[in-house]
């Protein structure tokens, strides 16, 4: 409810104790801090093809992305997301949670991976940090295969954390071998489920050939732009990896962003493998294009997998030290200092 959200981030913008403000039966909506992210900017709402805030003021947040919580839940701790939220300065964490069973994802276990998804979501809205819930299907790419699951997981996600202002859900990673058409039609099925509980958050989706608006299997960006979700508060996702996706992949994210409104919700500095060398002139291109244009971007991932993309040398997240740049490959480095250059908003 609209006025419920608007009464606690005042509340939790002037730290007023929440304990005699109404909120919903299901459950307290928690005080953001003071001067964090989510407090500052409140209600997400799109405006044209911008993203703004509760004011209407177009801004972009930057954030990291998770690996799969299925693999590397082991990096979800204290240090961990104080080096995210204070050393990094992150706006966002994007909680990337697999769907298929050949992944270990949501499927070998609903109960366990919603209830994770549940704790990220508690332990981001403490620190003051959107939480982008990331339905992350990939294989297969088809989102339809999973709709009955996506309706029951998405349900309850949104009945838990509607009197939130911090929620962003991702219906759909990237979608690959499959239409628009497919694509839009599960987006149209989804979105009423997520509204029916929770009105007013803001709700992404992958787009065709792995985020790419059809650029990556050929296809013109045009069957999107032609034929859009019918929706409001929703946004396109794009995704690029730089050492990969050269400029005309660069140009197609210039060109869409002009049109719809798009979130990056995932990019890596080196190739689709999230591995490889680092392209920092090619990634520095694509940043400067994101922030003259106010596109909110995470970057895959805040992990120390083995891979060049994973920011954290292997083996940090068995310890207790995440912050600065020691424990950081290259691609942390450079990311980090991104990240948390100050926001412009
Ligand atoms: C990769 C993981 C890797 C895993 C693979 C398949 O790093 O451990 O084996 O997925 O599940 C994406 C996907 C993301 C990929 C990432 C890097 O959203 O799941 O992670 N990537 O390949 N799209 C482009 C690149």
């Amino acid at each position: 409810m609209a006025w419920q959200k608007s009464v606690l981030a005042l509340a939790a913008a002037v730290a007023l104790p929440l304990s005699g403000l109404a909120v919903g039966a299901t459950t307290a909506a928690a005080a953001l801090p003071p001067g964090s992210p989510a407090a500052v900017n409140g209600q997400l709402k799109v405006c044209g093809v911008q993203l703004c805030n509760s004011s209407g003021r177009a801004i972009q947040l930057r954030g990291m992305s998770t690996h799969g919580i299925q693999w590397f839940n082991g990096c979800n701790k204290s240090q961990w997301w104080d080096a995210l939220q204070n050393d990094w300065k992150a706006d966002f964490v994007r909680v990337a949670m697999y769907v298929a069973k050949g992944e270990g994802g949501y499927e070998t276990d609903p109960r366990k991976f919603t209830d994770l998804m549940h704790s990220y979501i508690e332990e981001a809205t403490r620190r003051g940090l959107y939480v982008l819930v990331d339905w992350h299907q990939l294989n297969p790419g088809d989102p339809n295969v999973y709709t009955a699951k996506a309706k029951t997981f998405f349900k309850e996600i949104a009945q838990r954390h509607k009197n939130k202002t911090n929620i962003i859900y991702d219906i759909a990673n990237e979608p690959n071998h499959v239409s628009w058409a497919r694509i839009k039609s599960y987006a149209e099925q989804m979105i009423p489920v997520i509204r029916a509980e929770d009105p007013d958050s803001l709700i992404i989706s992958g787009t065709n050939s792995w985020s790419t608006f059809g650029h990556s299997e050929q296809q013109d960006p045009a069957v999107v732009l032609n034929n859009r979700v019918k929706a409001t508060n929703f946004m396109y996702s794009f995704h690029f990896y730089a050492n990969e996706h050269r400029d005309s992949h660069l140009a197609v994210l210039d060109r869409v962003s002009s049109q719809v409104p798009v979130f990056v919700t995932e990019f890596g500095t080196q190739d689709a493998s999230g591995d490889g060398p680092n392209d920092f002139t090619m990634s520095k291109k694509y940043v400067d294009l994101m922030a003259r244009k106010k596109i909110s971007w995470a970057n895959w991932n805040f992990s120390d997998d083995k891979r060049s993309g994973a920011v954290f040398k292997a083996g940090t997240c068995s310890g207790t030290s995440f912050s600065g740049t020691s424990k950081l490959k290259p691609a942390g480095v450079w990311v980090r200092d991104v990240v948390r250059s100050p926001d412009q908003w």
